[in-house]
């Protein structure tokens, strides 16, 4: 017996779309990797996440199955690009570590977490389901959130302002081939240099601050992304799309408004969370892996220094008990 994607959403016809229907007739298997059990998890009260692109080889999956399974929040928005249709459809590619992304948030759905699905414009095939739930995700075009200390924030993918950015969509093409080219050299060093025992490296990071047309589109992006929440009448915004985690604060008629993006799963690595008190922070989770193995080696020699200590001056306390 096996699930699929979409096992609770019989009724929905998915013959219309073969890409649809051959990714709601994906089983969704055991995972390869399991979850571990009985661990701490950090708990947020919300979780943003995108551009993911399940479905290619771009994907970091082993970064995120690494975040899934050291968090947990009371919400979770998947903000877009979760899945890569375009990429699917030419070439399908699901290894059993997109399996596992996928089996580790029906997961959390089932363990009570109230996941809002916010498909994006690689995703797009799942706009169509809009207002409907399946396996307790909701689906959503856009979503709003009322933080812990009474902000109202716009949740969406971010692709809706292409248009606006009209006038530099040929930065975002030459971009794209670009992008993916660097993305495949990023896979490429992190592979030697894992072999080699290193950190992982994020060479977008590295040149993306360089690329002063790059970073100029993504001003003007953040720009108008902050114009549109202003003119809802929001406190902020929160998008994915362009890959570039960031917090600014822009000025709407004298209203400060807040723009977040919780950046990609491509290369960057990042999530947005909301801590129970209504504080947001946008993680790199390579960076927080980073900190808990300089932890887990602190934690490491104290214990030995402890032991070396006790070794050459016994304890008195102990030694009577
Ligand atoms: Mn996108």
């Amino acid at each position: 017996m096996s699930e699929s994607i979409l096992s609770d959403l019989p009724e929905v016809p998915t013959d219309g779309d073969p890409l649809v229907a051959k990714i709601a007739n994906l089983p969704i298997a055991q995972p390869r990797t399991p979850e571990p059990e009985g661990h701490k998890r950090t708990r947020y009260r919300t979780i943003w996440i995108s551009d993911v692109h399940l479905g290619t080889k771009g994907c970091n999956a082993d970064m995120l199955i690494d975040f899934l399974d050291n968090t947990d929040s009371e919400t979770m928005y998947l903000v877009g690009d979760i899945l890569d249709g375009w990429r699917l459809k030419k070439k399908f590619y699901w290894p059993a570590a997109h399996n596992d992304i996928v089996w580790r948030i029906l997961k959390r759905a089932k363990r009570g977490t109230r996941i809002v699905y916010i498909p994006g414009n690689h995703d797009e095939m799942f706009r169509q389901f809009t207002g409907l739930n399946f396996g307790g995700i909701e689906i959503r075009r856009v979503a709003f959130h009322d933080t812990a200390d009474g902000r109202r924030l716009m949740v969406l993918h971010g692709d809706e302002f292409d248009a606006v950015m009209l006038s530099q969509r040929w930065l975002a093409f030459v971009g794209d081939w670009t992008y993916r080219a660097a993305m495949q050299l990023n896979v490429l060093v992190n592979g030697v240099r894992k072999a080699m025992g290193k950190p992982y490296w994020s060479l977008s990071k590295a040149a993306k601050h360089k690329v002063k047309n790059a970073v100029e589109f993504i001003g003007k992006y953040e720009e108008v992304v902050a114009k549109a929440a202003g003119q809802r009448g929001v406190d902020g915004v929160v998008c994915g799309h362009i890959h570039t985690a960031e917090f600014r604060q822009f000025d709407f008629n004298g209203k400060p408004v807040e723009y977040w993006n919780d950046g990609d799963w491509v290369e960057g690595c990042n999530a947005l969370v909301e801590h129970e008190d209504g504080r947001m922070e946008i993680l790199n989770w390579p960076d927080v892996i980073k900190q808990r193995g300089q932890q887990e080696a602190e934690r490491g020699s104290a214990v030995r220094a402890e032991a070396d200590a006790d070794a050459k001056d016994p304890d008195p306390d102990r030694k009577a008990a």
